[in-house]
């Protein structure tokens, strides 16, 4: 029910400082950039070489009592969420419940580019917070 990693998320104090740092050191092109007010974070997602794989997702705090706002006031910028590609959020969502996992939200909200997503809490799973994402476009299994 996981197709692939979506994304690697990133906890960054400003998003257009670590978008240049991200583009002129690393070679990384800004693929999207949309301000999300429900979750409160300005995000980047940087597409990494031809941009077939996995991307980074540049998160910054748009509020300061964001989730993002909090975890950079805890444990500073650095690696926040791992998120996972799927074909249908609800669906997982359900199998990772019956596995005894917490999901944040009863029911998906909005995610970059119109995604659907959800997040399984860090306790539950080893430390890591996984998010689930389906994306606006129809998943290609295979692919
Ligand atoms: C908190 N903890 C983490 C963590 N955030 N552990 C690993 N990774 C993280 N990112 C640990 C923290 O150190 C505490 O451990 C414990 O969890 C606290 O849990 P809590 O009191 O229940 O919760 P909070 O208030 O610390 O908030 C954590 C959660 C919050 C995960 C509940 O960040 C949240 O709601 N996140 C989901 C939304 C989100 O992250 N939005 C921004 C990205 P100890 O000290 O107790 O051991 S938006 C996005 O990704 C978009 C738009 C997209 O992809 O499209």
């Amino acid at each position: 029910r996981l197709l692939r990693i979506d994304h690697v998320g990133i906890a960054v104090p400003d998003l257009d400082e670590a978008i240049r740092f991200y583009q002129e050191n690393l070679g990384l092109r800004c693929v999207h950039q949309e301000t999300n007010d429900e979750q409160g974070v300005r995000e980047a997602m940087l597409g990494v070489g031809d941009d077939t794989g996995p991307r980074i997702q540049l998160l910054a705090p748009a509020r300061p009592d964001s989730a993002i706002a909090k975890f950079l006031d805890r444990s500073g910028p650095g690696l926040q969420q791992l998120a996972y590609t799927v074909a249908d959020v609800e669906a997982a969502a359900d199998a990772l419940r019956a596995c005894g996992m917490r999901l944040l939200y009863d029911s998906p909200k909005r995610g970059t580019a119109g995604s659907r997503i959800n997040f399984v809490h860090p306790k539950d799973a080893g430390g890591v917070l996984v998010e689930l994402v389906e994306p606006a476009e129809p998943v290609h299994r295979s692919g």
